[in-house]
């Protein structure tokens, strides 16, 4: 029975692993499908609000606001795709891309001719000088472990993640 249950265990710990790989986090929303207006704002390091509620399909507007004193991201992914983006945002601060307050945009524009992940072009992402707004059009499918989170090095530790609710 001890065998059974460690084998059941270990069956469902893979198959988590297994759907945390394959998850569709949804796609670029199209402006005329926008069903709903969420704003939200960036402080260091936390969302406003820190999570959302939202139904299968729906197409949300995020108006995303930098109220902090630090550059901030808004990223729509799972856990794994966060974790996975960390060492992306590392080598832009190595490469004075990326600082705590601003963004070399034209250092960026140069670099990601060499190297793409230097571009920081995400669709699920916007990353935010302070005082910047920007807007990102999501349209959510029916997934688990999606979460918003920010990954400039060390805020994603720092707790700055709201929840992703999908009904
Ligand atoms: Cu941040």
């Amino acid at each position: 029975m001890k065998v059974l249950k460690y084998l059941f265990i270990l069956m469902c710990l893979s198959s988590l692993a297994y759907a945390d790989k394959n998850i569709k986090i949804g796609s670029l929303g199209k402006e005329n499908e926008v069903s709903r207006v969420i704003k939200v704002i960036m402080y260091d390091n936390y969302y406003v609000p820190n999570s959302f509620q939202i139904k299968a399909g729906e197409t949300i507007k995020f108006e995303v606001e930098n109220a902090g004193e630090l550059v901030h991201e808004f990223n729509i992914a799972n856990k794994m795709m966060h974790i996975k983006h960390q060492p992306e945002m590392e080598k832009m601060v190595e490469n004075e891309i990326l600082f705590a307050d601003s963004i070399d945009k034209d250092k960026m524009k140069k670099m990601s001719k060499m190297d793409k992940t230097m571009g920081h072009s995400h669709s699920n992402s916007v990353l935010l000088e302070p005082k910047k707004k920007g807007d990102i059009i999501w349209k959510f499918d029916n997934a688990v472990n999606i979460e918003v989170a920010c990954n400039v090095p060390g805020h994603y530790q720092a707790g700055m993640i709201a929840k992703v609710n999908i009904k």
